[in-house]
């Protein structure tokens, strides 16, 4: 490999962190000889991270299933004929007990989820009221619940909320073949109340959706462009399930996930990159390079939202078996 292919061409900003990434620019570092590519992620995650350490969080949901939004991968659309019982706002008690759960299992950030296309205000009292528990239990606090509006957020990081989950999903092109219930523009801006009041940013997207290279380098770039990186990037592996519109979509080369986290590591090379969905079904060894090329961060405990996560105790021997610290 030569020094000039390392140092990747473009101009740095200030701070080191570049936003004005070309899709052409992209699309050349996806198309690097497979070596070349972990090479130079490798080099830039060593640069920003200590490569054997973790971030460990933890996913709750707190309200499932009878979604209004048709999301084509989604288990807990309505408009999908998926066997999954809808389940009402929980209990306070009944997440801060999961929480509690989740600490016990080494997670430092619990992230709750709920099935809607916006939070009412009235439903937005009791998950501000999450929060504040969760995070008495010493963790940090996520959600994920749809549309935020301007006033919402603010209320949110008042409350002491940390992190707030919205996926971009895919590239601008491709996304009306996944969703037709809300749109690109929609998710930007919530985007944007998110950081204007103050949290910080869980942004990423989903792969194996039956979308192109140029649909991932897509969602990479928008997601980098934004005017701060996401301190936190999910790059989820499409769960397929029975019902939804994407069931039997044809899975990627397993490489070309690792080459969207190599991609994805040397756009933000300061963020959180979480190897996200899809865990259950990779192979250690895929795991493994994935964390390589620049993931350190994932989902621990059993299940996702609605689906199985790889098993806590294969987590546990995973990490043994790599060196890789929680942290
Ligand atoms: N309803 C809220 C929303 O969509 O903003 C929050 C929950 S939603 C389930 C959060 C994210 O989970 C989605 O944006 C999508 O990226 C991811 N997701 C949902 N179903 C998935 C699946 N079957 N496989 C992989 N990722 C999935
Ligand atoms: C994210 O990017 N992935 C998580 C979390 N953020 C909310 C959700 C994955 C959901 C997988 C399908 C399910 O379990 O329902
Ligand atoms: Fe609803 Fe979120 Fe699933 Fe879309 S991804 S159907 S908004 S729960």
């Amino acid at each position: 490999m030569t020094e000039q292919a390392t140092s990747a061409a473009a101009p740095q900003a200030p701070n080191g962190l570049r936003h004005d990434w070309s899709r052409e620019e992209i699309l050349e570092l996806f198309g690097r000889p497979f070596m070349d590519l972990l090479y130079q992620a490798h080099r830039v995650h060593r640069a920003h991270f200590d490569p054997n350490a973790i971030q460990v969080s933890s996913l709750l949901s707190i309200k499932t299933g009878a979604c209004p939004e048709d999301c084509a991968y989604c288990p807990q659309s309505a408009h999908h004929a998926v066997a999954l019982e809808p389940e009402r706002l929980l209990p306070v008690e009944a997440v801060v007990a999961e929480a509690r759960a989740a600490k016990a299992r080494g997670a430092t950030r619990f992230c709750m989820g709920a099935a809607w296309r916006q939070p009412r205000d009235r439903d937005l009292e009791r998950v501000i009221e999450m929060v504040r528990a969760v995070k008495a239990e010493g963790l940090e606090t996520c959600l994920t619940l749809g549309m935020l509006t301007r006033d919402q957020a603010r209320r949110l990081r008042a409350a002491g909320l940390d992190y707030y989950n919205h996926n971009l999903d895919t590239s601008p092109e491709f996304y009306g073949e996944i969703i037709h219930t809300r749109t690109y523009e929609d998710r930007l801006r919530t985007l944007a109340y998110v950081r204007e009041a103050g949290l910080k940013v869980c942004a990423g997207g989903i792969i194996g959706l039956g979308e192109s290279r140029a649909d991932r380098a897509g969602l990479l770039q928008q997601l980098a462009n934004l005017p701060h990186h996401p301190e936190s990037v999910p790059i989820n592996l499409l769960v397929r399930v029975e019902g939804t519109p994407l069931a039997d979509v044809e899975p990627p080369d397993p490489f070309e996930l690792v080459r969207t986290i190599a991609v994805a590591r040397i756009l933000m090379p300061a963020s959180r990159v979480r190897l996200s969905a899809g865990r259950a079904d990779m192979e250690d060894s895929l795991q493994a390079l994935c964390f390589f090329a620049g993931a350190n961060s994932i989902f621990h405990g059993e299940r996702l939202l609605t689906t199985p996560n790889a098993a806590t105790d294969r987590d546990r021997r995973l990490f043994e078996r790599l060196g890789l610290v929680p942290a």
